[in-house]
């Protein structure tokens, strides 16, 4: 047998970038593109006009804002849980229609980032008073634990702007089975996906000409660079999206544009790269109702109604168990 060295980590992304950057194709993972400066390019993305998902989903809600604040309420009032909250800028639409329509509700959002809940909670007093809001710092994972403590009444799990679509088909089945464990009958999940559509489409949201997305995939290489004492030029790296209308599949990559050596201190790691080498950084699934339903099947889930915009460029969905 092969002496391995014994490797310890000092951070999960410590850990994965070591692995994804030994492997051979090459990848690192999209999660650790959202630090500070992460956070505040993708609230630059969602500003762009070519990233349609943020309007079309604001359009839905506001335009079905009754009948899915309705579809929510329940007599002894709901706790209105939201993973991976964010700005609530969608959100708002909805409690300002639960606060109108006197329905009784506690807000729980949940983020990974406590600036960003910060900031959301300041916000909320501002703008809807009348809500009463409890914000939770934590991970997609600790919190679906504490999911199925939420249990005197009616919970509605929030998961908006196709955040499910980093995942494969394998970890979006695991993610919902996990919410669907902590769901009793009445409990619902209310979940974004972005469709398929004209593939153009979805390449011009991913590749946009003032270069946002660029900056933002080449954060990965910028953070290795800050956080674990990289050299990598991020200029010597080209930042490609592919699209394939087969599987729904939008991936992001990073192509060095020469054969160069990059040397990560804290890693104690030098990684060759042949020219025209890629790094895979993320995909971005998109959906159909079959596809949707499939894997809400997998979870053990069903849909029980479906809220999209005019052309069907992105939809909502309420799950049942
Ligand atoms: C936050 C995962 C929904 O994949 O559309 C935006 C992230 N990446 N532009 C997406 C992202 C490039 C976004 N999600």
């Amino acid at each position: 047998m092969k002496n391995q060295p014994e490797i310890t980590f000092k951070s999960a992304f410590a850990e994965d970038t070591y692995k994804g950057l030994k492997n051979y194709p090459k990848f690192l993972l999209s999660k650790y593109i959202y630090d500070k400066k992460g956070d505040k390019l993708f609230q630059k993305i969602m500003e762009m006009p070519e990233y349609y998902l943020t309007s079309c989903e604001f359009d839905i809600l506001k335009l079905n804002a009754e009948d899915i604040a309705n579809a929510f309420s329940s007599k002894n009032g709901i706790d209105l849980i939201e993973l991976g909250a964010g700005d609530g800028k969608k959100t708002k639409i909805l409690l300002r229609e639960m606060v109108d329509k006197k329905y009784k509700f506690d807000y729980l959002p949940i983020d990974i980032s406590q600036n960003v809940l910060d900031e959301l909670e300041e916000s909320l007093k501002n703008e809807i008073p009348e809500a009463s809001v409890k914000v939770q710092q934590g991970t997609y994972f600790k919190t679906l634990e504490k999911l199925a403590e939420y249990n005197n009444r009616k919970k509605v799990i929030l998961v908006l702007g196709s955040n499910i679509g980093n995942l494969s088909h394998k970890e979006a089945v695991e993610f919902l089975s996990n919410i669907a464990n902590a769901m009793r009958a009445e409990d619902m999940l209310f979940m974004g996906f972005d469709q398929k559509k004209d593939p153009q489409k979805i390449l011009d949201a991913y590749n946009d000409p003032a270069g946002i997305t660029e900056e933002f995939n080449k954060n990965l290489l910028v953070r290795i660079n800050s956080e674990l004492g990289g050299n990598f030029d991020p200029d010597s790296f080209l930042h490609w999206e592919t699209y394939n209308p087969e599987t729904g599949t939008a991936r992001s990559f990073l192509v060095s544009k020469k054969a160069q050596k990059v040397h990560i201190e804290k890693l104690d790691l030098k990684v060759e790269f042949e020219a025209w080498e890629s790094i895979h950084t993320e995909i971005s699934q998109k959906y159909d109702d079959s596809v949707v339903r499939w894997l809400a099947d997998e979870a053990g889930l069903h849909v029980e109604k479906i809220f999209g915009d005019r052309e069907n460029c992105y939809k909502n969905y309420i799950f049942r168990r």
